[in-house]
């Protein structure tokens, strides 16, 4: 079975931001750290491409809807993913055939098995957010207009004859699968809301609109379309063969972890696992909810124009430090605030002085020292011992963070703490100083000194791959390791902290400077 996990599909009402490409880098860092631990990876993206919000922003825009859907997933999202070098498997669209059938048959089934009945949905929702709101959820302007309290927008009243699946029977084996795996939402104060929102008892749920036609058509009844969220959910098992493709579906289907945003938990973690019950389907594995990133104090966001587009920042940072800064400066699941102080004043701190500076260091002391031919450690003693140690450490309690909990700021922490233990190593070593005696002792001891550290770096370069991919391949380039370690996809983590892997006589060489200053 591959380790399967998800994005959300996202809406191409308009271009991704920076909200859209933290879940999809935080999935793409867990799907690359798996491909390293060895293990077959299934990762899945998309797009989300019916609903109002997209008819809308069409007609806003004088063009059909699958028109405007197919410029936003061919000519936007699809391009960024490349650009910020997302290795998805899979890109769906929810208007593409392979799901459409699917859907219809899926629904066509809990109809035929009476789970789905026919009845009047009135009451307020949120077109951004595409979701209907319960009277807790809206707040209220000071002319008494009520407005979403996500968007800030004001909801629209609905009354129409809709399809509405019987989600009011699901909250007690709903509940009892949370009570059984305690993993199943993430974090635990995710894990809390949605248990106290099932236990406050559940209604059936509108799975239908025939106000507008812009969606899967209802296979019983053709003056319907599918609730944009009806149809979207399953793109988790139409991806995969759902209906179509018994053996990709049973090797694949359910998915290991769905990454989300904390906005549409309960989407994943209420509805979703009902509508598996319903139709005899196994449940995912963990719902992961990631928190918001914030403008203003406000979720950013594209309906509200807060959206601050990847390429802006990227034509900066680089695309490698993007992909690790919101990792490493949120903790997973809490809200955080982007600054560009703050970005700059880490990539200045962490990613060029304390990796990058230790990196150029080490490589151009091997060659001013030993001609470029890394050397074999033959004196080594307490001091590298040390770094052996920590080096395990790391290594260990990386591999648990990011690929057992999904703590990506955990994990990156504990392959920092570990170069910042590298550069403090060299700062006692002092190897510089140990170069200006000839003796051979000191020979040995200077060879011992820079084995060690170009060794850690090798490490480096294996444990960050998963989050500044391009780096890492910049870095074993520059020690050599290719040749005698093959390349640096092949590496494994369980490999990474064994010592002694880059042999002595590699081709060390001082590369291209990993995070170049700021301009
Ligand atoms: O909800 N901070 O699509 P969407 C962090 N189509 N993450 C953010 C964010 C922010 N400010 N803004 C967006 C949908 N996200 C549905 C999903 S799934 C079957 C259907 C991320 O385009 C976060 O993951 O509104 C959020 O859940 C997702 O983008 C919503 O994207």
């Amino acid at each position: 079975m591959p380790y399967y996990v998800t994005t959300p599909i996202y809406y191409v009402n308009d271009a991704p931001h920076l909200g859209h490409a933290y879940t999809t880098v935080a999935a793409d860092v867990l799907a690359r750290w798996h491909r390293a631990r060895g293990e077959d990876v299934w990762f899945l993206t998309g797009t989300d491409e019916h609903g109002q919000k997209i008819l809308r922003a069409a007609e806003a825009n004088g063009v059909p809807p699958q028109v405007w859907a197919d410029r936003l997933a061919e000519e936007s999202w699809k391009p960024l993913w490349r650009h910020l070098e997302i290795s998805h498997d899979d890109f769906l669209r929810t208007t593409q055939k392979r799901h459409t059938d699917r859907v219809r048959e899926f629904y066509q089934d809990l109809y035929d098995n009476g789970r789905i009945r026919k009845g009047v949905y009135e009451g307020p929702y949120c077109v951004a957010c595409e979701e209907y709101k319960l009277p807790g959820e809206l707040i209220e302007a000071d002319d008494g207009t009520l407005l979403c309290a996500i968007h800030k927008r004001p909801v629209e009243l609905l009354k129409e004859e809709n399809y509405f699946f019987r989600l009011s029977e699901y909250g007690e084996r709903l509940l009892a699968h949370y009570e059984a795996n305690p993993d199943f939402i993430q974090p635990e104060s995710a894990r809390n809301e949605v248990m106290n929102f099932v236990r406050g008892g559940l209604q059936d749920l509108s799975i239908s609109r025939s106000s507008f036609d812009w969606g899967v058509k209802v296979p019983w009844d053709d003056g319907h379309v599918f609730y944009v969220w009806a149809d979207a959910l399953l793109n988790y098992a139409t991806a995969v063969g759902y209906n179509e493709n018994p053996e990709k579906f049973g090797s694949t289907f359910p998915a290991d972890v769905h990454l989300v945003g904390k906005d549409i938990l309960r989407f994943h973690a209420v509805i979703w696992p009902a509508m598996l019950m319903a139709n005899g389907l196994p449940l995912p594995g963990r719902i992961a909810a990631n928190g918001w990133l914030l403008v203003g104090g406000e979720k950013m966001s594209k309906s509200n124009l807060t959206g601050i587009e990847p390429r802006a920042l990227t034509a900066h940072f680089g695309v490698d430090a993007y992909r690790w800064y919101f990792l490493r400066a949120i903790a997973f699941g809490q809200d955080g605030s982007f600054s560009w102080e703050d970005f700059s004043a880490r990539y200045t701190s962490e990613l060029a002085n304390d990796y990058g500076n230790l990196a150029s260091r080490v490589t151009a002391m091997v060659g001013r020292y030993f001609g470029g031919e890394l050397p074999a450690s033959t004196a080594d003693g307490a001091a590298e011992r040390a770094i052996r140690e920590v080096l395990a450490k790391a290594v260990a309690e990386a591999d648990r963070r990011i690929g057992e909990e999904l703590d990506f700021q955990g994990g990156i922490l504990a392959v920092f703490d570990f170069v910042k233990q590298v550069n403090g190593y060299l700062t006692e070593q002092q190897p510089w100083k140990v170069a200006k005696d000839s003796s051979e002792q000191a020979r040995a001891r200077l060879a011992t000194i820079l084995y060690t550290a170009a060794e850690s770096l090798r490490a480096v370069a294996v444990l960050l791959a998963p989050v500044m991919p391009e780096t890492s391949g910049k870095l074993w380039d520059s020690l050599g390791a290719e040749a005698s370690l093959g390349a640096l996809e092949d590496q494994r983590i369980q490999e990474a902290g064994e010592w002694g892997r880059l042999p002595a006589g590699a081709a060390v060489t001082k590369g291209a400077v990993l995070f170049p200053r700021l301009s």
